[in-house]
Order: structure tokens, then C-alpha cells, then sequence
């Protein structure tokens, strides 16, 4: 089974223990959002950050995560946002369309807010390849999702020191 660390180096990752952070996550494909869900909550935790600063709001769908994470970027409650998704390839071009519309709108969220987003959304072809990645063959990318906003998070910091 591969890791995180397959992907990212944990060399200096700094304690998240006053890191607040968001999390928004869908509804839509929870049986794959759950695990990445509970792997990110579980990460950010093990690397210090409190329960009572890990934010964690649900929405419908993929799409509707734009406008959830945009919310959370501007409240000024938290440091960081991951938002958390789950599109699986149908029979009708639907999942191009808000898998474009998603990648889109985060990426605009992520250039333009003062506070970083990490996009946690899976595209796959197949739930088994979505599941692979929620705790399967291939890990649980929750990790990557709450190590990535760890390290963002200090990143947009090191620009107030
Ligand atoms: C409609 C739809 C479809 C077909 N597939 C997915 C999906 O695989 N993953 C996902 O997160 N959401 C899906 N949705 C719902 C849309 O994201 C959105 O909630 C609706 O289009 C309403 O705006």
C-alpha cells in the first residue's frame, strides 16, 4: 500500500497546534468522502492541530464546494480550507462539466483568497478507483489533503514573519 510520504517529504513539517482549519465536504459519493474526511481529521489531529480549530461543514455536491469554501475563506474563522469531493465518470458528460466547474472555481479560490485551499476532490472513471484512494490499494489521500493545508498554511505565514 503506498503513503503519504510516498508523494510528500514530512522533513520539517511544522505542529499544526495553532493551525484553524476548515473542512468542507460533500455529500455526494460519501462513501468515498467519509474515509477521505475522517484520514484528513485524523492527520491534522496526529500532527497537533486542536478538534476544537478543525471546522468541518457538509454540502450536497462537487459544485456546490465553490461557493461553501468561498464562505469559509472570507469568515476569517479559519488559516486554511480543504475542500473534500468525490466525481465519478458517468454515462452523460455531467462529470466533465463539474469537474471542470469544481477545479475551476477552487483554483480561483486558491489564487485570489488571502488563505490557501486544497483541492481534495477525486475524479476517477470508476468507484473502484475512487476507492483505491480512500483507503484502499493506494492509500487514503485524506493524508495528503491535511498535510498539504499544514504546510500551506505555514507557507502563507512565512509572508507575515
Ligand atoms: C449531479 C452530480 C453528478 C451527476 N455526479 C456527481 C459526482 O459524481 N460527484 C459530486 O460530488 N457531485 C455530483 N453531482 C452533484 C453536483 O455536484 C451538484 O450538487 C448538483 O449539480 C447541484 O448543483
Amino acid at each position: 500500500m503506498s503513503s503519504t510520504t510516498d508523494n510528500l517529504t514530512l522533513q520539517d513539517l511544522p505542529s499544526a497546534s495553532d493551525m484553524r482549519v476548515g473542512i468542507v465536504v460533500c455529500e455526494w459519493n460519501n462513501s468515498i468522502t467519509d474515509p477521505l474526511l475522517e484520514a484528513t481529521v485524523n492527520t491534522l489531529k496526529q500532527y497537533g492541530a486542536k478538534p476544537e480549530h478543525i471546522m468541518v461543514r457538509t454540502v450536497p455536491g462537487s459544485f456546490e464546494l465553490i461557493f461553501a469554501a468561498n464562505k469559509m475563506v472570507k469568515s476569517g474563522l479559519v488559516d486554511g480550507v480543504i475542500a473534500i469531493g468525490c466525481i465519478i465518470r458517468g454515462d452523460t458528460p455531467h462529470f466533465d462539466f463539474i469537474a471542470q466547474g469544481c477545479t475551476n472555481g477552487l483554483a480561483q479560490l486558491n489564487a485570489n483568497g488571502n488563505i490557501p485551499v486544497v483541492f481534495g476532490v477525486l475524479t476517477t472513471n470508476t468507484l473502484e478507483q475512487a476507492q483505491e484512494r480512500a483507503g484502499g490499494r493506494l492509500g487514503n489521500k485524506g493524508e495528503e489533503y491535511a498535510l498539504t493545508a499544514i504546510k500551506m498554511i505555514d507557507y502563507a505565514r512565512s509572508y507575515e514573519r
